[in-house]
């Protein structure tokens, strides 16, 4: 159960199949993604969430496709879980012209206004202050949209995490701001670079709402995500979630992570979500005989689907590089290139 800061326990609701899709589709895609980069097919880094789906899953479904959202290097769940398109986003990941940025961003740039999905970052902590921007945004316009963020506990070392809180406090902005705290930041185990490495007590230092939650538990994660969200709505402020989960991978896509213990692995595993989710979803009688296979293969589907298109779709013009950067310089060769958004394609832009 999630543990809100007065020690209030969060019921879930009727566990929802949707929840599981989710994960299913999110496991899919980097299962292929971290195929496809150690056969040499992907370029650039990419670094997968597998073992932390239900974080993703459980808090994008308490958001509306205009609330907005941004995220980390490690970012494929939350933005498939806020509603990108899988076939655009791999075609990002190869670089192709049909990728969800035109093939410039790759899998640490991905934005997609259209569902309210401001970017990935690179940047370790650089999401979290747009976040705070985006509430600022929604709290001046009255616009009624909420604002998330996921970072890693990693990010609770720098700056904009400490500076982000403090003006969302003390404006009560509507954002919900979550820490997947895996307890690693890339080699470096978070006991080792935080002093004070429970999340959800820095928050409570400011005096925001914090809630605790085990983040291999989808149906938890979404009820505290709903209250978080319910609240930021009504203007109640922001709130910190703190996810407890396991990165089953080392930091990037190749690590050998030789710094893991092989059995504290072998223990996280035994809570991956997708399968406690299958159990909690059994016990409870929701599954149609044979929904779980039916899902998990449409989800295989689907990606194989994506990764066939992005094979097929087009490398940009070298020609072309300097499209998109600050404006449309005159006289460039208007090549297959998926063209910038307009204003109005920006979620919340009126
Ligand atoms: C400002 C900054 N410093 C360092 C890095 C290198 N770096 C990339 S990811 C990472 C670790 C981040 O850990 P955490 O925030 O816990 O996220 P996780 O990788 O566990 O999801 C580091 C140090 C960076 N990208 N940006």
């Amino acid at each position: 159960m999630p543990i809100t800061t007065n020690g209030h326990e969060l019921p879930s609701q009727a566990p929802d199949v949707e929840l599981y899709t989710t994960m299913s589709r999110i496991r899919a895609f980097e299962l292929a993604a971290e195929k496809l980069f150690l056969a040499g097919e992907l370029p650039g880094f990419i670094h997968v969430s597998i073992g932390q789906e239900a974080v993703a899953a459980g808090v994008c479904a308490a958001l509306s496709t205009e609330d907005y959202l941004t995220t980390t290097h490690r970012g494929h769940g939350h933005t498939l879980a806020k509603g990108a398109d899988t076939t655009s986003m791999m075609a990002e990941l190869f670089g192709r012209t049909t990728g969800v940025c035109a093939g410039r961003g790759g899998s640490m740039h991905i934005a997609d206004f259209s569902v309210g999905m401001l970017g990935a970052n690179a940047i370790v902590a650089g999401g979290i202050g747009i976040a705070v921007g985006a509430a600022l945004t929604a709290a001046m316009t009255g616009n009624g949209h909420v604002a998330a963020t996921f970072f890693g506990d990693g990010a609770t070392g720098r700056g904009p995490f400490a500076e982000s809180l403090n003006l969302a406090q003390l404006w009560q902005l509507p954002v919900v701001l979550v820490c997947e705290n895996n307890g690693w930041a890339s080699t470096t185990r978070n006991d080792e670079a935080l002093a004070q490495p429970d999340i959800s007590r820095r928050a409570r230092a400011l005096g925001m709402n914090a809630i605790d939650v085990d983040g291999n538990n989808v149906f938890d994660v979404h009820a505290a995500a709903r209250e978080a969200v319910g609240r930021a709505r009504a203007g109640a402020g922001p709130t910190l979630i703190q996810a407890h989960v396991h990165r089953w991978r080392g930091h990037y896509v190749g690590d050998p992570a030789k710094y893991y213990d092989p059995a504290e692995v072998a223990r996280w595993k035994a809570k991956d979500p997708l399968e406690r989710a299958a159990m909690i979803l059994t016990e409870h009688g929701t599954w149609r005989p044979g929904e779980r296979e039916q899902i998990d293969s449409e989800a295989a589907a689907e990606i194989e689907g994506a990764v066939a298109s992005a094979r097929n779709a087009p490398e940009p013009d070298p020609a072309s590089v300097a499209r998109f950067l600050f404006h449309e310089p005159p006289g460039l060769p208007q090549q297959a290139c998926a063209p910038s958004p307009a204003p109005s394609q920006i979620a919340g832009a009126s």
